[in-house]
């Protein structure tokens, strides 16, 4: 398959008004029945192209134009398009297809899960339904009659208002749904199910009534309350903070256990994967239930920044991603701890997006060009979009960057557009110069930031001096880089730069454009520390220049949360990395007294912001150790993180027994910031506890795995006993397959738990989990717990006799036959196949290549592992 680049971009040679479908369901089989009404494009480049619709997977019952029926020399068909070479200047097209959606195993288009049939159009699901012109720029208004059994679909839905409803013959009925608003095909979406309803009502800002719907698997409507909860509060915070309203009558979510993403934002109809709506206190954990709220809220987000205003093409996807994210985080950061909400988001961003544009699927955020725009869904487009956003609010400031967005939607609202668009609407606003901010959109990579202070005692002045460089030439990035000064008291020093009338703040926001540039702060009395990079202000990895000392000062003392946190980071990895050299050379790790202290330190004040000490206490990822090193050593990085972790845990022991015990949270469960805050520190503890994995450790353990109450606790104790090789392990998770064998998502958790276990011979459980009756290969949350689960750890996937390399080899092409995105995601554990030694690479080429040579493989998988040995 050929390339799409984005400098090929026309606009289309046709328009669809308007869609009416009707579709119809019987056994195995879907007819769908489309009337079009198209006409030429007035804005297309030539006149007289021929029509060219597209469609995958259809198999083409009639077409006809104007009611006249084409005979078989007026059209082409091919397996990925309808061509009609004379189309008059408008005319209604009618096109009947059909399909069955129980073969769908792909889950794009319409397919069956178990309570149902479902679709999911984004991105070109659209074309597996019926022939469309299928890019966001062509929109359309909507009308869908849905015919099928009363009994085994009782819900019969679609976007937009139901307008009428009846019953059919043969124990069937109809329900026929309009969309007032002209939508791009991969917000179409359409329902046929047997689901449970929770329903509420809702008055907007303005005194709008609407009606709130989540729709769950048949007996799980005591899981679905969370979800209506967190819609709720994500419509006030949109209302309140900007301006923004729903524009609906109804709103609906399902959930369906079977889905290739997340959640999926189609108009009025939301579809969501299970893992993000259900939860009980004693199915789902914290971080479910924060999973949960955020996904609600970014999915109800893109009603406005993705549905109203939508992209021009594929290559802007992050125009609605980045900024639904950076919405969604903010909302967050609102909602729970805005420091910790911070960190985690720069914790993944460092795990999976700083990897990804260091390796062959680099991109930038706007991407120049795709085979398989399915394999662009990244953390580069979601992820740093969202940064790039972040940093336009930042230069901006809040009530500009509103100004800013109350523009775009001025100017945009019904329309496709593009990033620069957006940026431009800001900067109109604004009256901020963006023209170095946009090129982040461009370029693809990670910058260096380099940054450098010498302080002059007898001038009492300060200066940094910082560099910028992505290593690919071009011209340099506006970078805003907060920073402040922190004493030598550990207290914030007043920032007055050269030339300022006067000192203002202690934070400062410094613009950084040129390639070096210098800042000269005055009025400083004593040798500062410079804390660089405040709140993760841009995404660049920084080398401050600070030492040991110079750190543990910031750890201890630094206003600003996030350095804080960071400071300690830079320390452990320091510390890691040195243990790595030390254990290769047969020397004894040493672990510096005045890092353990700093640690302690934490745990002392820790009841001030208990989430915020867990933070602190986690130890560096795995894969982010990896990327710091010239040459990965995975089984060294494991085992010096181990010990570090295992010194801190000998040296502080009663202190987190004493932890474990006074954060318990004692009344009913909440999985407010507080509470999960609270649950968090006690199991860092029980974590570090484990770390000895002495019986003592085990007991209390196996005791908290019997006495917990809730999901968080639970799985806190199961995931220590999984690594653990003690007798504990096995009875524990026995026990819990046995209690949660009916609930799917705990079940995954189960799996997920033993297949990123540290222990030896995971591989083998793996390859034995494969054959349990509960696993299935088509579903795609069961093949993520295991398989992407898998291939996710440091140490087993990267083992170095290469087992891990063949095994998920296979499965990558045993997968692909079935569900190619999936497949696609799985084959991108070996994006950094060349950060290891010679003899996995060795292992890791020879896998691709199995891969790569594998039959009828799809382009999804072709251009992920083409990209890899490329
Ligand atoms: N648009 C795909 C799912 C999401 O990002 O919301
Ligand atoms: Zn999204």
């Amino acid at each position: 398959p050929k390339a799409v680049l984005l400098r090929d971009y026309t606009p289309p040679a046709f328009l669809i008004d308007s869609v009416d479908l009707d579709v119809d369901v019987r056994e195995k089989q879907a007819t769908i029945r489309s009337r079009l009404a198209v006409r030429r494009n007035p804005a297309a480049k030539d006149a007289a192209q021929p029509l060219v619709l597209d469609g995958r997977h259809l198999e083409l019952v009639s077409v006809a134009i104007d009611g006249r029926a084409l005979a078989p020399g007026e059209y082409t068909v091919d397996e990925d398009h309808l061509r009609i070479a004379e189309a008059p200047a408008a005319f209604t097209l009618e096109a009947v297809v059909r399909f069955d959606p129980w073969a769908n195993t792909r889950l794009e288009g319409f397919y069956a899960s178990k309570d149902g049939l479902f679709t999911q159009c984004e991105a070109q699901g659209f074309r597996c339904i019926t022939y469309f012109i299928d890019r966001p720029d062509v929109m359309s208004r909507y009308t869908v009659t849905l015919h099928a059994g009363r009994e085994r679909f009782p819900h019969l839905l679609a976007n937009g208002n139901q307008v009428a409803k009846g019953e059919e013959d043969g124990e069937r009925h109809w329900a026929k749904w309009e969309d007032p608003f002209p939508k791009p095909s991969y917000l179409f979406a359409m329902v046929a199910a047997k689901l449970d309803l929770l329903e509420e009502g809702f008055v907007t800002r303005s005194g709008r009534k609407a009606l709130l719907q989540v729709y769950v698997e048949p007996g799980k409507i005591d899981q679905a309350g969370f979800a209506m909860h967190a819609l709720k509060k994500a419509m006030r915070w949109d209302e309140a903070v900007f301006g923004l309203e729903l524009d609906l009558e109804r709103f609906m979510i399902v959930a369906v256990g079977d889905f290739n993403m997340g959640a999926m934002e189609n108009k009025g109809l939301n579809i969501f994967n299970t893992k993000y709506i259900l939860a009980r206190p004693d199915t789902a954990t914290d971080y479910d239930y924060y999973g949960i709220d955020k996904v609600v809220a970014h999915e109800y987000f893109h009603n406005w920044t993705g549905n109203r205003v939508t992209c021009r093409d594929w290559f802007q996807l992050t125009l609605k991603e980045g900024l639904t994210v950076f919405r969604d985080q903010e909302y967050s950061a609102d909602e729970y701890s805005r420091a910790v909400a911070r960190i985690q988001d720069v914790r993944d961003l460092r795990a999976y997006q700083f990897p990804e544009d260091a390796g062959p699927m680099a991109h930038p955020v706007r991407p120049d060009s795709y085979v398989e725009i399915n394999n662009f869904y990244t953390a580069t487009v979601y992820e740093k979009g969202a940064e790039v956003i972040r940093m336009i609010y930042t230069l901006l400031g809040r009530e500009p960057f509103r100004k800013g967005m109350d523009l775009y939607f001025e100017r945009h609202d019904g329309q496709a557009v593009t990033c620069d668009d957006f940026t431009q609407a800001m900067q109109d606003a604004s009256g901020v110069d963006l023209s170095g901010l946009r090129r982040w959109y461009s370029r693809a990579g990670t910058p260096r930031v380099t940054a450098r202070g010498v302080y002059d005692e007898a001038a009492q002045a300060f200066t940094l001096t910082v560099g910028q460089s992505l290593g690919q030439g071009g011209e340099p990035l506006h970078i805003p880089l907060a920073v402040g000064l922190v004493g030598p008291d550990g207290v914030d020093i007043p920032l007055r730069l050269e030339g300022d009338a006067a000192a203002s703040g202690t934070t400062r926001v410094l613009d950084l454009r040129e390639a070096e540039q210098q800042f000269r702060f005055v009025e400083v009395t004593a040798r500062p520390v410079p804390s660089l990079l405040r709140g993760f202000s841009a995404p660049v990895v920084l080398d401050g220049g600070l030492t040991d000392a110079d750190l543990t000062h910031l750890m201890t003392h630094d206003s600003d949360p996030f350095n804080r946190w960071e400071a300690g980071q830079v320390l452990a990895t320091r510390i890691i990395l040195a243990g790595v050299e030390a254990l290769k050379a047969g020397k004894p790790m040493e672990v510096p007294t005045a890092y353990v202290e700093a640690v302690g330190r934490i745990l002392a004040s820790a009841s001030r912001d208990p989430a915020f000490a867990a933070e602190c206490l986690a130890l560096p990822d795995e894969a982010i150790l990896a990327e710091q090193m010239e040459v990965a050593d995975p089984d060294a990085i494991h085992e010096a993180r181990r010990r570090l972790k295992r010194e801190i845990a000998e040296r502080y022991r009663t202190r987190f027994e004493g932890a474990f015990r006074h954060f318990t949270v004692t009344g009913p469960y909440s999985p407010d910031a507080n509470a999960a805050g609270r649950r968090s520190l006690r199991n860092a503890s029980l974590g570090y506890l484990m770390a000895i994995d002495d019986s003592t450790a085990r007991a209390l353990t196996f005791l908290e795995y019997r006495r917990a109450e809730n999901m968080t606790d639970t799985m806190a104790a199961l995931e220590c006993l999984a690594n653990s090789a003690g007798a504990e392990r096995e009875r524990a998770l026995g026990m819990f397959y046995e209690k949660w064998k009916d609930e799917a998502l705990v079940v995954d958790k189960w799996f997920r738990a033993q297949a990123t276990s540290d222990l030896p011979k995971t591989l083998d459980r793996v390859k034995s989990l494969l054959a349990h009756p509960a696993f299935d290969l088509r579903n795609p949350n069961r093949a993520r717990a295991v398989l992407h689960a898998f291939a996710g750890t440091a140490v087993h996937f990267h083992a170095a006799d290469g087992e891990g390399y063949r095994f998920v080899a296979e499965q990558v092409v045993a997968l692909d036959r079935i569900n190619p995105q999936i497949a696609s995601r799985l084959a991108r554990a070996f994006d950094r196949w060349k950060k290891y030694d010679a003899g996995r690479q060795a292992h890791a080429r020879g896998a691709l290549e199995s891969i790569r040579s594998a039959e009828g493989l799809s382009s999804d998988v072709g251009e992920v592992v083409g990209r890899a040995l490329g």
